[in-house]
């Protein structure tokens, strides 16, 4: 399919999607977003993907929604329009894993986005900040929530209010980030890791997604109940017997999603 805003790539069974507005920074617009939506739909039904990637350019992920694009709608636009809303719901829709490879400004809506992400791989000159006190709003897609789950109150309150940005090794000290790499190695490092998830099974990558998923929405014990049910139900796969006889048989295991 072809898109305007974004260039996407399937190689080795990894769907790198790069987020393409270079002279807005990848400021997130609508169009850009109903694109990403649709290349990860794609991708999900696609049996060639096994791992997506999203990433920006070296200088910007996203620095945040299109605020030319939000600056003169009213309340009765966006709150009866439900702005972002159905555009956040077709990424978190996608079962299969989704990392961000971050380099530069994730502002705003790009660190939201990036936070929507199943963990985030940032270069050395990554820069994450809910800068939206600065324009008389806030955070509308998770810059609140998930951020204050993944670095904890004080910090979220300290980005949110202030508008501060945290720079690449802040972020992982904060568990924003899984790690940090030079900013010219991030692409193949997120590559890499998205093909050793590529090698896995399916079955069981999809419910390591849906069970860590799991944490931030059920209480504990309903979590680790959730976590033991599913454990027990791979044991129905086909992967689970080649995964445990390749190990005792001392060799790679052959997955095949069944
Ligand atoms: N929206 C629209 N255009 C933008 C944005 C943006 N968020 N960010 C940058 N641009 C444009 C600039 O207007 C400029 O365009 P032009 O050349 O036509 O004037 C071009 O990108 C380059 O930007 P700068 O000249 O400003 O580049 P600098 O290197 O000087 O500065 C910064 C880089 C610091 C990143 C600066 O551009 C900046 O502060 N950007 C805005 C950051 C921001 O406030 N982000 C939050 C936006 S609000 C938001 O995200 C709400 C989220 C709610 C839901 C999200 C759903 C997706």
């Amino acid at each position: 399919m072809a898109y305007d805003n974004i260039i996407v790539d399937v190689e080795d069974h990894v769907c790198t999607i790069k987020l393409n507005r270079p002279d807005a920074l990848n400021a997130l617009n609508l169009e850009l977003l109903k694109e990403l939506g649709d290349a990860l739909a794609d991708g999900q039904k696609n049996d060639k993907v096994r791992c997506f990637i999203i990433t920006g350019s070296e200088k910007a992920f996203a620095a945040g929604a299109d605020i030319k694009m939000m600056s003169s709608k009213s309340f009765a636009d966006v709150f009866l329009g439900d702005l972002f809303t159905p555009e956040e719901e077709a990424v978190m829709r996608i079962r299969k894993p989704i990392i961000a490879a971050v380099s530069g400004y994730a502002l705003g809506g790009g660190c939201e986005l990036a936070m929507m992400c199943d963990f985030i791989i940032a270069a050395d000159s990554a820069k994450f900040g809910q800068p939206e006190v600065n324009l008389g709003v806030m955070a509308g897609m998770g810059g609140t929530q998930r951020l204050t789950r993944l670095v904890g109150r004080a910090k979220s309150m300290d980005m949110n209010l202030t508008g501060r940005f945290m720079d690449a090794e802040e972020a992982e000290r904060s568990g924003l980030v899984s790690r940090v790499v030079p900013a010219k190695k991030l692409l193949d490092e997120a590559t890499a890791a998205a093909r050793k998830i590529a090698e896995k099974g399916m079955i069981s990558v999809m419910a390591i997604k849906e069970a860590v998923h799991r944490a931030d929405q059920m209480p504990l014990t309903e979590a680790i109940l959730f976590e033991r049910r599913v454990f027990h139900s791979l044991f129905a796969s086909e992967d689970q017997k080649e995964g445990m006889a390749a190990f005792i048989e001392k060799r790679e295991p052959q997955f095949r999603d069944k």
